[in-house]
């Protein structure tokens, strides 16, 4: 299992020089806990990929298809292959109640699709919800000291330009499209303190995707096991945070930062029109119709 801390200057590999004066100065690219957050331009792609090919490094991503969700994973399998961590070691998990209509899509060497069976649900808020405990058992059964990095992501996505060596780190929390210009008072945290997923008005630093986070093996089987306990036992108290997972998620990096973060280049939308901080978008949400989709 590699750790960040080692990184190897590659041999031999000629690249430009790197500058402390010069760079993007449109974005703020560190965190106050000197956290780096992903832009387009303030990384080598090359010198990354070298450094991380000699570690001989294993990415896991996983994907939910439940329900009629199943007609997005052609295109989000697809798409993986062009940009997810192309000439790296690749294994996607997806979870779905129905196997029979996985799409067969041609995977390059060294990449595996593997398909576990899920039941099916009829509350949509379960389904997502419930993400979380299946990402912390597949970790505890099949992953723990045999994969390095895990990347869990929606479904009803599309990659569009590289996601990479630059996205990794211990644990990775991606920017919301949605908020990253709002004060955190906007925020759609879970505000009320009865729950576990309560952030305070005032506390918070950014606005985080639901779906897409990752990290080294270690650190996302904590998150998803602690944000799983937490919603169960709100839904012990008849509690469900206001925006299920999400609102686990948002509240747990708010006590445990990330070590990186992704800007809205690695979680975008599609209904949103592009803001000029945004020069490329990697991986975006689809349109879709949730009345049409949705089991409820
Ligand atoms: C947001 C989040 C999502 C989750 C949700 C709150 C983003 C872009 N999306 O999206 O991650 O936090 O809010 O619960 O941050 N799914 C199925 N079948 C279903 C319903 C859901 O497979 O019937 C899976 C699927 O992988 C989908 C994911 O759950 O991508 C999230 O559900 P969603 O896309 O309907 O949630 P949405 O768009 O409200």
């Amino acid at each position: 299992v590699s750790s960040d801390f080692h990184l190897v200057a590659p041999d031999g590999m000629k690249y430009t020089q790197p500058s402390i004066t010069q760079g993007r100065t449109d974005v703020v690219s560190v965190t106050p806990w000197l956290a780096p957050v992903v832009w387009e331009e303030t990384f080598n792609e090359k010198l990354l990929d070298s450094i991380y090919m000699k570690k001989n490094i294993s990415v896991v991503a996983t994907v939910f298809a439940v329900g009629k969700y199943i007609m997005f994973l052609k295109d989000f399998l697809e798409t993986a292959e062009q940009f997810f961590f192309v000439g790296f070691r690749v294994s996607i998990y997806v979870f779905t109640d129905r196997p029979n209509d996985v799409p067969h899509v041609k995977m390059a060497e060294g990449r595996q699709l593997n398909v576990l069976p899920v039941p099916s649900s009829n509350r949509w808020q379960e389904i997502s919800a419930r993400r979380m405990e299946l990402i912390q058992k597949l970790i505890e059964e099949k992953l723990i000291n045999k994969a390095d990095y895990i990347f869990c992501l929606d479904v009803d996505s599309k990659f569009h330009g590289r996601w990479g060596t630059e996205s990794l780190g211990g644990l990775v929390a991606v920017i919301h499209p949605g908020y990253y210009r709002d004060d955190r008072s906007r925020f759609p945290y879970e505000r009320r303190p009865i729950s576990r997923a309560f952030v305070a008005p005032g506390d918070g630093d950014f606005y985080y995707c639901g779906g897409a986070f990752g990290g080294l093996i270690q650190e996302v089987h904590q998150l998803a096991k602690t944000c799983r306990k937490n919603f169960e036992d709100d839904a012990k108290e008849g509690i469900e945070a206001a925006w299920q997972e999400e609102s686990h998620l948002n509240r747990y990096m708010w006590t445990n930062k990330p070590s990186k973060i992704l800007s809205p280049e690695y979680l975008w939308q599609d209904f949103k029109a592009r803001n000029p901080e945004i020069k490329i978008i990697r991986f975006s949400g689809v349109v879709k119709n949730y009345a049409a989709i949705r089991p409820n």
